[in-house]
């Protein structure tokens, strides 16, 4: 089985590319180096440097005799897309030039991710657009022209429903209107640039879907935490990208790494604000399981990709108990909310589908967090203070 990961240099791509790789399948990854360019271009800082993608593919290969096959490429063209199913394709870094062929199975990270980098500025909002809804229509023009069967597994997220004052259902409701019933896409309220984009990526695959008989699976993940995966342990260089500062780090990363300097632990406003969360060895799950039983020709199959909910005040009083456990004197700071977005509501969205497909949750435990804080404590000299708070407003 041959799967193409898009994206395959970001925090979630290389660690998929890892394990379908020590699993036995062929992988292919593209990337045009976005993330990193854009890590950059804004000075974030790192926790630590990482090796190029072909520099980890060779790595890989060395200590596991597997071959992942790296194109550097922009998927915004449609040339270079196209070239990954029409055979054309020139490979950055291989064992073996021949072409892999189609892949049974497309795994599409190729996105700008970061909310706060998307309501930058106007420019920001724009590559976030374009590249993020031109990088979707390419790929879903490319399954319809060369590849019917390919199976789609599409990162979405769980932003895209918002925080409605009902249940959130795995991707669709059935409506009751004046006597008549009809199945739709549970309604969608993104609260950014970027999370709208992954609404306008959803329409576009269910228009696929529809017109096509396309096969998606959209994943609704939510925020994801972590730094180890099983494959990454064999060699500290297959360590995935890992960002603290406020435009790429995501919550539980960014908290571990404040405790770890020093720095008040930055909760938004009131800090009821409520998310679905996952370990990254569960995105590795999901994705896996996803691939191992395809959606049907013709279905969008929507999970939603979480594994427990947390408010930001109840993570930041585990960081603290935790961190002060560990010998860290860790204070909490309730800065005025950059974001508009509400700070007390319900929240209860339903997340079973993917442990029915067989994934097995790792929870967020106190064991599992003093995990992150050694881990982050052994770069603790890297960590810059500069970039951990900006107030990129919304
Ligand atoms: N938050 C704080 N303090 C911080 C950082 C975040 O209180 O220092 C709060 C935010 O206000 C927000 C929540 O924590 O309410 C989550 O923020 P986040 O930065 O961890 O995540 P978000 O911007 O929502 O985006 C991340 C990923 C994105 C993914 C999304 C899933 O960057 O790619 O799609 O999580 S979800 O949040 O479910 O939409």
């Amino acid at each position: 089985m041959h799967v193409l990961i898009l994206g395959g240099d970001g925090y979630l791509g290389w660690p998929s590319a890892m394990y379908f790789s020590a699993r036995g399948y062929q992988v292919t990854v593209v990337d045009n180096y976005l993330r990193r360019n854009n890590c950059q271009n804004l000075d974030v800082g790192m926790l630590y440097p990482i090796p190029t993608l072909m520099e980890r593919a060779k790595i890989w290969h060395e200590k596991t005799g597997y071959e992942i096959k790296v194109v550097i490429g922009d998927l915004a063209e449609p040339q270079v897309m196209r070239s990954l199913f029409d055979g054309s394709v020139k490979y950055n870094w291989c064992v073996n030039p021949a072409f892999t062929g189609i892949p049974e199975t497309v795994v599409h990270y190729a996105e700008q991710p970061s909310a706060p980098y998307s309501l930058i500025d106007y420019a920001h909002a724009d590559q976030t657009i374009v590249n993020n809804l031109r990088v979707t229509n390419n790929l879903m023009f490319a399954v319809r022209d060369f590849s019917r069967d390919t199976h789609i597994i599409k990162l979405g997220t769980m932003g895209e429903y918002g925080t409605p004052n009902i249940d959130i259902e795995e991707g669709w409701l059935e409506i009751e209107h004046k006597g008549r019933k009809g199945k739709f896409l549970f309604p969608r309220a993104a609260g950014s640039i970027y999370h709208t984009t992954k609404v306008m990526d959803t329409d576009l695959m269910w228009f696929g879907v529809r017109m096509w008989d396309l096969r998606v699976t959209d994943l609704m993940q939510g925020p994801v935490y972590g730094i180890e995966t099983e494959e990454a342990a064999i060699d500290p260089r297959l360590n995935t990208i890992f960002n603290y500062d406020e435009v790429f780090g995501t919550i539980v990363n960014r908290f571990i790494v404040q405790a770890v300097v020093d720095y008040p632990l930055t909760v938004y406003g009131k800090g009821g604000q409520t998310r679905g969360y996952l370990n990254i060895k569960d995105t590795l799950q999901c994705v896996h399981h996803s691939e191992k039983a395809p959606a049907a020709k013709g279905e969008l199959r929507i999970f939603n990709q979480i594994m427990e909910t947390f408010s930001a005040n109840q993570l930041a009083d585990m960081v603290q108990r935790v961190g002060q456990s560990l010998g860290y004197d860790v204070k909490v700071n309730h800065l005025e909310n950059p974001r508009k977005e509400a700070e007390e509501h319900y929240y209860n969205p339903t997340y079973q589908g993917l442990i029915d497909l067989g994934v097995q949750p790792h929870y967020l435990t106190d064991e599992v967090m003093a995990g992150m804080f050694q881990v982050v404590g052994k770069f603790k000299e890297n960590i810059r203070k500069d970039v951990i708070f900006k107030g990129i407003k919304w």
